[in-house]
C-alpha cells in the first residue's frame, strides 16, 4: 500500500485529498500544527483513517525529521499562507511559508530518496498568482511568471525550486491551480464570503455584501477535481508542471449576482453588493483563467463542474447552513 505525507491536511485541499487517498487504499499521513483543534476535529471526524503528526513548516529540521520517520512514497506540500490579501500584510512570512519550505520538504524528499534508493514522488501546488499582469491569457505552463504579489512572488520561487528539485532527479510535479472552491472554504476568500452572504440575505430579504475590486476576472473550478490532478500528476510517469483550470473566466460581480439570484434575490441582487475600499489590494491580476490542454493530454483530467455548478453547490449549502441553524 502506497504511503502519503500531506502538509497543510487540515485545509481545504488537503481534507479533499485525505477522502481521495484513503479512498483508493493509500495509507495517509498528515502534519498538523499545535493548537490547531478545531481543524483537527473536524478532519478525524470527515477521515477517521488518518495519521497525524505535530510539525510545523518554519521548524525546517523538525521537519525533515518527520518525513524521514514517516518514510512516505508520495509527499504534498499543501501547507503555507493561502490567502492572497493576507499576504500583503505579512509578506515575509508568506515568503517563509508559501516559499522557502517547499525547498526544506523537497530537500527532505531527495535525501529520503537517496538515503532509502526508493523513489519519492512530490507534488507542489503552484498557483496562478505566479502569472501577475500576464500579457496574455488564457495562461499556460509556457506563461512567464511574473508575480504581482507577495504571495504570488512566494509561490513563484517555490514553483522554481521545484524545477530545480526536478533537475537533480527527485519526481516533482507542480500542479498551477487556478481558484478553487467549495463549501469548505473558508471564509477570508471572496467565494464563500459571497455564498454565506447571499444565503443570509435570501432568508432574510435585506443585507449587504461589501467586496473590494468587483471586475477582478477569475477562473473558479471544483476543488476536488484539482485535488485529483494533483493525485494524478504525483503518478504520471515523468514529473511536469501542469496548469488546472476551467478555462472559464468570470468577475467577482458576476460570482455575487450568480449566488444572490441562486439564493432567490432577483433582479435586485445590484441593490446587496457595495464596493468597500478596505477589500481592494495594492495590485493584482485583472485576468487569470488557464489553459489546462496538457493536463487533459497528458494526465487525462478534465473539470467536472462548471461556474454555476460550482456557485450553486456552495449557497445550497450556505441555505442548508442556515435552515439547520449552523452558520
Ligand atoms: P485569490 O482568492 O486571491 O484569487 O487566491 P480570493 O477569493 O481571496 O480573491 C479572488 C478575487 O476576488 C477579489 N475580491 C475579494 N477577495 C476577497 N478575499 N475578499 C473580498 O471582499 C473581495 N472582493 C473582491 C480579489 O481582489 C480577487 O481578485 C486564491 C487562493 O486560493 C490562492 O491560494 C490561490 O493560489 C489562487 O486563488 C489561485
Amino acid at each position: 500500500m502506497p504511503r502519503a505525507f500531506v502538509t497543510g491536511i487540515t485545509g481545504q485541499d488537503g481534507g479533499y485529498l485525505a477522502d481521495q487517498l484513503l479512498g483508493e487504499g493509500t495509507e495517509v499521513h498528515g502534519m498538523v500544527r499545535a493548537g490547531d483543534d478545531d481543524a483537527v476535529r473536524d478532519l478525524l471526524a470527515r477521515t477517521p483513517g488518518v495519521v497525524l503528526h505535530d510539525g510545523d513548516l518554519g521548524d525546517a529540521e523538525g521537519l525533515r525529521r518527520l518525513i524521514a520517520d514517516v518514510g512516505p512514497d508520495e509527499i504534498y506540500n499543501l501547507a503555507g499562507i493561502s490567502s492572497v490579501a493576507f499576504s500583503w500584510a505579512e509578506p515575509v512570512l508568506t515568503a517563509q511559508l508559501s516559499g522557502v519550505a517547499a525547498a526544506t520538504v523537497l530537500d527532505a524528499a531527495w535525501r529520503l530518496q537517496e538515503d532509502t534508493g526508493r523513489k519519492v514522488a512530490c507534488l507542489q501546488p503552484s498557483s496562478a498568482e505566479i502569472f501577475g499582469h500576464a500579457d496574455s491569457w488564457p495562461q499556460d505552463e509556457s506563461t512567464p511568471v511574473r508575480p504581482v504579489s507577495p504571495y504570488g512572488a512566494a509561490k513563484a520561487y517555490a514553483h522554481h525550486i521545484a524545477g530545480v528539485y526536478r533537475g537533480r532527479g527527485l519526481h516533482v510535479a507542480t500542479c498551477i491551480l487556478f481558484n478553487h472552491e467549495s463549501p469548505r472554504r473558508p471564509l477570508a476568500f471572496v467565494t464563500r464570503k459571497i455564498t454565506a452572504a447571499a444565503a443570509q440575505i435570501g432568508a432574510e430579504g435585506f443585507g449587504v455584501i461589501r467586496l473590494g475590486n468587483l471586475d477582478a476576472r477569475r477562473d473558479w473550478g471544483w476543488a476536488p477535481d484539482y485535488v485529483d490532478a494533483m493525485v494524478r500528476s504525483v503518478r504520471h510517469e515523468a514529473a511536469s508542471d501542469y496548469v488546472v483550470a476551467t478555462g472559464q473566466t468570470h468577475t467577482v460581480a458576476e460570482f455575487a449576482e450568480a449566488a444572490l439570484r441562486r439564493a432567490g434575490v432577483g433582479d435586485s441582487w445590484r441593490d446587496h453588493v457595495e464596493v468597500d475600499p478596505e477589500f481592494l489590494r495594492p495590485n493584482e491580476a485583472p485576468i487569470l483563467v488557464g489553459d489546462a490542454s496538457k493536463a487533459r493530454r497528458e494526465l487525462g483530467w478534465k473539470p467536472t463542474a462548471a461556474f454555476d455548478e460550482v456557485v450553486g453547490r456552495m449557497v445550497d449549502h450556505d441555505m442548508e447552513l442556515l435552515k439547520r441553524g449552523k452558520a
